[in-house]
């Protein structure tokens, strides 16, 4: 009853003032004097004109509703294109013109994007969440990105040997696994038995290479073009025994192509979840090989010519909150470096010494590393030769 009362007189002032409009000016307002603080800075990140956003990242690396609730949030549309690996994304910058304002290169890898000038430096001001970053993973990162100017964890994990346990037992037929779990794929009287059940290896030459050149005792990310003689010619060893060469690894896993794989940790396991929830009964294993997995360490960066910087700050800041840090590890699989998630990650996520690994795991891992320009030309031709079998 109140309401209708007050309503009809609202609109009825309304018409009176349409009614009497007459061109008399309006005195000008009285200039008031306040003490009041001036209206608070509206709250929410600084964002660009245009409310886009252009993320290029790897496949099944992300929450699934990490980007909606961050376009809910900010009114930013995301488009959200993937890259295969490190040097398709590399091919995609060099060529310039992206259209890209963030993309996800390893760190140690984009090291050589950095010097090349292909990255914008991070205005951590408009970062408020950078403080929940741990500063010793931000060391690791420091490495190749001195004063960690242009790199923004994203995850962390290392490319090992994936097993299906029950076929890699069977194929084996009674022979014991090897303590070295690089044996399985890099080693002829292992390799020979498990062709039968499918040998996937990583289409990538800067994740093959450095674990070829370590299981051959050389530097891992070696700039001796003799050091790749020697893990190619271990390589072409193996090559018959290789069935196929995979960027969709989750699929090939879960679809049973293999039963032996060189693929990334958190990948294995998100197949091995897959194969549980559909009822499979076999085992799928990321092993930690005595030789070492290979670290890698994904980070954010800002193209030197993105369009739409203050958004992929903004959605930087956005990722750095400790839920979504662990929502990474939690559903994905993958740890990040963000300090203030921890507390969030599931007991038996962090109890999984194949996403958290041991002090003695962690100890034999390959670091962080990246070949430079130079090498570049020899770690592809090593590469394409073996894949060729030539
Ligand atoms: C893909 C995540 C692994 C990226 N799911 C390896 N750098």
């Amino acid at each position: 009853m109140m309401k209708k009362h007050v309503l009809a007189l609202a609109i009825s002032a309304v018409l009176l003032a349409a009614c009497g409009k007459k061109e008399e000016p309006a005195p000008a307002p009285a200039p008031v004097e306040t003490t009041a603080a001036a209206p608070a800075a509206p709250a929410g990140p600084v964002l660009d004109d245009e409310k886009v956003l252009n993320i290029y990242n790897w496949p099944d690396y992300i929450t699934e509703t990490m980007i909606a609730d961050f376009e809910k949030e900010t009114g930013v549309k995301v488009n959200y294109d993937t890259f295969e690996n490190n040097e398709a994304l590399h091919a995609k910058l060099v060529a310039g013109n992206s259209g890209y304002d963030i993309v996800i290169p390893t760190a140690g890898f984009g090291k050589k994007q950095i010097d090349g000038g292909l990255y914008q430096e991070i205005d951590k001001t408009k970062i408020p969440n950078y403080a929940n970053l741990d500063p010793e993973f931000m060391a690791k990162i420091a490495g190749v990105d001195p004063g960690n100017k242009h790199f923004v964890p994203w995850a962390w994990g290392f490319t090992t040997v994936g097993i299906n346990k029950q076929k890699v037992e069977k194929a084996l037929g009674g022979m014991p696994m090897p303590e070295n779990a690089w044996d399985l794929v890099f080693k002829p009287e292992y390799a020979n038995k498990l062709k039968g059940c499918g040998i996937i290896y990583l289409d990538s030459p800067s994740e093959i290479l450095p674990v070829a050149l370590h299981y051959v005792g050389k530097p891992a990310y070696s700039e001796n073009p003799e050091d790749f003689k020697e893990a190619g010619a271990m390589l072409a060893k193996v090559r018959k025994d290789v069935r196929l060469f995979s960027s969709t690894m989750i699929d090939d896993i879960a679809g049973g192509k293999g039963c032996a794989f060189i693929g990334w940790s958190g990948d294995i396991n998100i197949a091995a979840d897959r194969v549980k929830e559909t009822g499979g009964k076999d085992e799928i294993v990321p092993l930690l090989p005595t030789g070492g997995g290979l670290v890698f360490i994904d980070t954010m960066a800002i193209p030197k010519d993105a369009k739409h910087p203050n958004n992929a700050l903004a959605f930087m800041d956005f990722y750095l909150r400790a839920e979504n840090g662990a929502a990474m590890a939690n559903e994905m699989n993958y740890p990040t470096g963000n300090k203030a998630a921890l507390p969030m990650i599931k007991d038996e996520v962090k109890g999984n010494k194949t996403i958290f690994l041991s002090d003695e795991d962690t100890a034999r891992l390959i670091p962080t590393g990246g070949f430079s320009n130079e090498v570049s030309g020899v770690v592809n031709d090593t590469y394409n030769a073996f894949k060729r079998g030539k």
